[in-house]
């Protein structure tokens, strides 16, 4: 008995829900910390998973640790694998389709996470010489969009730059049948700048650092970062990175991938046109320039020619620099879904999505981060949807007792950036209407009027304090996480205008990728296309309505420092647990009930009660009754209302051992009545 206290001193629960002072957050810092301490980065509060950056490899992620991992109980391993497993196992036994939601800020951990599940489907799951086929394209569809889609920035070495959203489709007996990848948002202006510390996309680098001599001829390039203007960060070389070998993994995995030779050609041979714009599109030169430098007026009867100025010009070069890799981008996305296609059509599938965006992140300049940090409301809000309010809404309405659990509700900041007429989306999107006339100081100036007295909205003329350190052109958003100042440079971006001359130009190129993403039949600038932050918007509607159509889990990422080192910062960590909503979940939780079942699926646990059926005449209700008189619950541990709730996981677990022991030995009968043995 000292001995395991003294070992849960030392290593602290697995289960936040356990904790004895469990309303108290330094309690609940104090096991986080201890745990880190002790590498152990994985708690759950229930069913969800706590996890914290350890910033070192830990050797938790082998083979023979997945291994031990099959059938095996949720509470009986320590959690890092757990969470998968039981999605998996749920989806299989109740035949429907889950996701898993992997929030938390910048450098926090997602993308690592997300890759870890994914590698533990692929090891666990049957295999087959198709199925090999499929779980290799899916895992190595992730050093690809790594490569295109990730860039060094402030705050993580390996950032996701896009948002990701991976259906795993498997069939009735698990195996990984098909894939499907849905991309958000590419931080695409990062191709033409990057701020002070911060690289351009990865693959830029891999090119140029470990490209084979006769392809770095071919394209005309020179290995050297510095040699390119997009390239011109001050950190092409960062230590954490081998762009090398980097290099090398990504062409293993794009002849996986089932890219041909002329894909992969052409696809360089664009990365390379980026750098330097101009000698490799198969365009002739002289066509380029003048598409670059002029710009075309329709008048009465013709079309004129007029020259931009230089700086005219250097914004028309890098509008086609964004709208080349961004469209590329999105190329490589479908090319990679065609390859990841069911090929078992005809049988049953089940999904698993992985959601990995990216997470919050605090700069000085930059309308991309609104739309991320934007993002990341939503999925705040997604989550107190699904778990905080419905949880407790359900418990009322099934009339189970229940003391409310206070909250904070971030729709007020959802609702102050995307509401109709008078959300910042649409005062941005009204402004972007009015070209020639409007500015960003216009549009900055519409906020103050229209949402100034807004309490998350800071603007300069709001009060003393802020006028101190707000600059004129700046506003502030408290979100939900911490409070971001955005510097309003909103309008071009969000217009994203490509010029038609631009566009009519990359319409001459031989490159058969170019072709596919500039095609002929595309609608000119006279329709206005809908602008960057509405399209996102759109977007984030439809990634809700996928992800509220099955069951959801969740992962919350904990960054321990921000320094990337494997340390735990106390106060770094407490505010994340704050704004996680950590408290207020382990709350419900606590007093709540971790599990429910339709009344027909727990009844698979029917043969545990073999006295009564397979005779049984009442309904799933009254049988569900009859089952758990049986199996001894107490009555503090359940509730029955339209389903059963069960207060604690291991209640469930047991019931879940004791029909695995059953099944088995019912199944070595059958099998010795058939004489196999
Ligand atoms: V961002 O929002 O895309 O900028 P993420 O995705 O949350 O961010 P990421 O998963 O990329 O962060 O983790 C950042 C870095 O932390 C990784 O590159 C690793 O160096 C480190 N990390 C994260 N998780 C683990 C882990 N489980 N084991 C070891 C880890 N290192
Ligand atoms: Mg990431």
């Amino acid at each position: 008995m000292e001995a395991s206290l003294t070992a849960r001193d030392r290593v602290g629960i697995q289960d936040f829900v356990l904790l004895d002072a469990y309303t108290s957050e330094s309690a609940f810092l104090d096991n986080l910390r201890k745990r880190f301490h002790e590498n152990l980065i994985y708690t759950y509060v229930g069913t969800l998973l706590v996890s914290v950056n350890p910033y070192k490899d830990l050797d938790i992620y082998s083979k023979k640790q997945m291994d031990t991992y099959m059938g095996v109980n949720f509470f009986e391993l320590p959690p890092h694998y757990a969470l998968a497993d039981n999605v998996f196992r749920t989806m299989l036994s109740e035949f429907n389709n889950h996701f898993i939601l992997i929030s938390g800020e910048s450098g926090a951990g997602k993308t690592e996470a997300s890759k870890k599940i994914l590698q533990f489907y692929a090891v666990s799951c049957p295999s087959t010489k198709l199925l090999n086929n499929v779980r290799d394209r899916l895992l190595l569809s992730n050093p690809v969009l790594e490569a295109f889609g990730n860039a060094k920035t402030l705050k993580n070495d390996n950032s996701s730059r896009f948002g990701k959203y991976m259906d795993i489709q498997f069939d009735h007996r698990g195996g990984a049948v098909g894939g499907h990848i849905l991309s958000y948002l590419l931080e695409k202006s990062r191709v033409v700048h990057q701020n002070h510390g911060e690289r351009n996309f990865h693959i830029f680098y891999q090119l140029v650092e470990g490209g084979e001599e006769d392809l770095l001829r071919w394209l005309g390039l020179e290995r050297n970062c510095k040699n390119y203007r997009y390239l011109q960060g001050d950190c092409a070389k960062v230590s954490s990175i081998n762009d090398k070998s980097d290099w090398k993994t990504v062409q293993k995995a794009l002849s996986v991938i089932d890219f041909s030779e002329s894909d992969t050609e052409h696809l360089f041979g664009i990365i390379a046109s980026v750098l330097h714009l101009g000698n490799l599109l198969g365009i002739p030169n002289q066509v380029l320039q003048q598409g670059l430098t002029h710009r075309k007026i329709e008048a009465k009867t013709e079309e004129v020619l007029s020259p931009f100025s230089v700086e005219h010009a250097v914004y028309a070069r890098d509008a086609l620099a964004k709208a080349i890799y961004g469209r590329t981008f999105n190329w490589l996305v479908n090319k990679i879904n065609e390859s990841l296609v069911n090929q078992q059509d005809s049988s049953r599938k089940m999904v698993v999505g992985l959601l990995d965006i990216y997470g919050f992140e605090v700069f000085s300049v930059n309308f991309e981060q609104f739309c991320i940090n934007y993002c990341n409301e939503k999925l705040q809000q997604l989550f107190i949807q699904l778990t905080l309010k419905s949880e407790q809404e359900e418990y009322e309405l099934e009339g189970i007792e229940w003391e409310p659990v206070p909250y904070f509700n971030n729709k007020i900041i959802c609702d102050l950036v995307e509401e109709k007429f008078r959300g910042i989306i649409s005062l941005l999107d009204e402004e972007c209407l009015r070209p020639g006339e409007a500015t960003d100081l216009t549009f900055l100036e519409k906020m103050e009027e229209k949402i100034g007295g807004h309490p998350h909205f800071v603007h300069k003329l709001a009060d003393k304090n802020t006028r101190k350190t707000l600059e004129r052109g700046d506003f502030r958003l408290l979100h939900y996480a911490g409070e971001v100042t955005y510097c309003v440079v909103f309008l071009d971006k969000n217009n994203d205008l490509l010029y038609r001359s631009g566009k009519e130009v990359m319409q001459h190129s031989k490159n058969a990728i170019i072709k596919h993403c500039f095609p002929s039949s595309e609608p000119d600038n006279k329709k206005r296309p809908e602008t960057v932050v509405t399209q996102f918007k759109n977007s984030l509607v439809g990634l809700t309505e996928i992800l509220t159509s099955k069951e959801p889990w969740y992962v919350r990422c904990i960054k321990p420092n921000e320094s990337k080192q494997p340390k735990f910062d106390d106060v770094l960590v407490r505010h994340q647990v704050k704004y996680l909503g950590l408290m207020e979940h382990l709350r419900v939780r606590r007093a709540g009930f971790a599990y429910r079942r339709k009344y027909e699926i727990f009844l698979q646990y029917k043969a545990l009660c073999p006295d009564t059926w397979p005779n049984w005449k009442g309904t799933p209700a009254e049988g569900v009754r009859c089952l758990i008189k049986h199996l001894g619950y107490k009555t503090d541990e359940y509730k029955l209302g339209t389903k059963i709730f069960i207060r604690h996981p291991r209640t469930l677990f047991a019931t879940e051992d004791a029909f695995q022991v059953c099944k088995h030995q019912l199944t070595r009968i059958q099998a010795k009545y058939k004489g196999y043995r």
